[in-house]
């Protein structure tokens, strides 16, 4: 395909209410949208770096100078036919898997358009809806945790997942399985504990959690799958799965025994789908992690979850948890069951509403492929 320009806006959306983890407390989003053009259609694709770079290396403002000054210059001189090209394009810039995935994610877009199929078909879901979670911050009391999760579990949603650090944990996991002993429980601590909390940690398992995530070090395999032998709970890995081959030593040391897919952790749905497949094939069970995102980067998180892997509620729940109006239309809505019907229009299946993001755009700038002078 012809790429005709390649638009990259920053926007700033206040998210409903303060969302804290272990590493901070997030109030408004500063969300960079990748628009590719091509042959009369858009593309558009969400890079989920936060304001700061706390999860991982990369922040809004890395990943828009990566974005402007590397890798948007080289798809613009390239002629991608598949959103799987693109790693291959990116391929000599190290790192920077958010920013990557804000470009190769509007190309699969692109691409379905293109096919007339909605994305979900072009990666080969084999869903028609999926089963959606939320996760839930850390809050400033017990009684207001409480609340949160009545209201959510009145909405429909299948599994509550609970923020956790040191502090906020045991005693909040005992208030809420007193209240509802047979719901789907996890949590999900950010990376907040050490190997020396091992005791502490080991007393999770009274509460009968569907799963403990990154309870250990972002980047580490070994010392998770030492805690793992001591643990009947299962850890999930987010934050240390960057790749295949990440997801590949952690299920071979058994570091994990569920994997949370983040399309922008990855750098985007090659990868995405490499490893899923990787985690199906050892019997691995996935899901959909969130990352705060607009309705964009939404809408490509309902295709991912449509593959068969992903057989565990996600972290994928409707726009109005997160935003007074969201960018796309239809906005992201959840039905009373706790499932998001998945589009089946052609590309990401969510309409972009232009005005609003211009209204909501602070910085914007165009990268075209430099014109050949004969
Ligand atoms: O670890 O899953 C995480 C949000 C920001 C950064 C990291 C994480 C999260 C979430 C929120 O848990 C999921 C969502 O509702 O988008
Ligand atoms: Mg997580």
């Amino acid at each position: 395909m012809r790429i005709d320009g390649i638009i990259l806006r920053e926007i700033h959306l206040p998210l409903l209410r303060p969302f804290e983890t272990s590493f901070g407390v997030t109030r408004d989003r500063r969300i960079v949208l990748a628009e590719v053009q091509s042959e009369g259609l858009s593309g558009w694709g969400e890079c989920t770096a936060g304001e700061h770079p706390f999860f991982s290396g990369e922040s809004t403002d890395t990943a828009w100078q990566i974005l402007l000054n590397e890798l948007a210059p080289m798809l613009a001189a390239a002629s991608p036919e598949h959103g799987g090209d693109c790693p291959r394009i990116f391929h000599a810039v190290r790192g920077n898997p958010m920013a990557k995935a804000a470009l190769e994610n509007a190309i699969w877009d692109l691409e379905a358009q293109r096919e007339g199929i909605s994305l979900s078909r072009l990666i080969g879901g084999v869903r028609e809806s999926i089963s959606c979670g939320v996760s839930l911050g850390i809050q400033s009391s017990i009684p207001e945790l409480l609340a949160t999760i009545e209201h959510e579990l009145a909405a429909g949603y299948q599994r509550i997942k609970l923020k956790c650090k040191p502090g906020w944990d045991l005693e909040v996991f005992e208030h809420v399985r007193e209240r509802w002993p047979e719901i789907l429980l996890s949590c999900d601590a950010n990376s907040a504990y050490r190997l020396r909390d091992e005791e502490h940690i080991v007393k999770f398992d009274a509460f009968d959690l569907l799963m403990i995530e990154q309870p250990l070090w972002h980047d580490d395999f070994y010392f998770h799958s030492v805690l793992q032998r001591r643990l009947n709970t299962p850890i999930c890995l987010d934050e240390s799965i960057r790749n295949r081959r990440d997801a590949l030593a952690a299920i071979e040391m058994e570091s994990c025994k569920i994997i949370n897919i983040k399309l922008g952790r990855v750098g985007g749905f090659s990868e995405a789908i490499a490893v899923h497949n990787a985690a199906l094939e050892r019997g691995i069970p996935v899901w959909c992690g969130g990352m705060l995102e607009s309705g964009i980067g939404r809408a490509h998180n309902v295709a991912l979850s449509t593959l068969e892997g992903f057989t565990l509620p996600g972290d994928v729940s409707a726009s109005a948890r997160y935003w007074t109006q969201d960018i796309v239309e239809p906005e992201v809505t959840v039905s009373a069951e706790g499932e998001i019907i998945v589009p089946d229009t052609p590309g990401r299946g969510y309409e972009t509403r232009t005005d609003l993001i211009e209204k909501l755009t602070v910085r914007r700038e165009t990268v075209r492929a430099m014109a050949h002078v004969a």
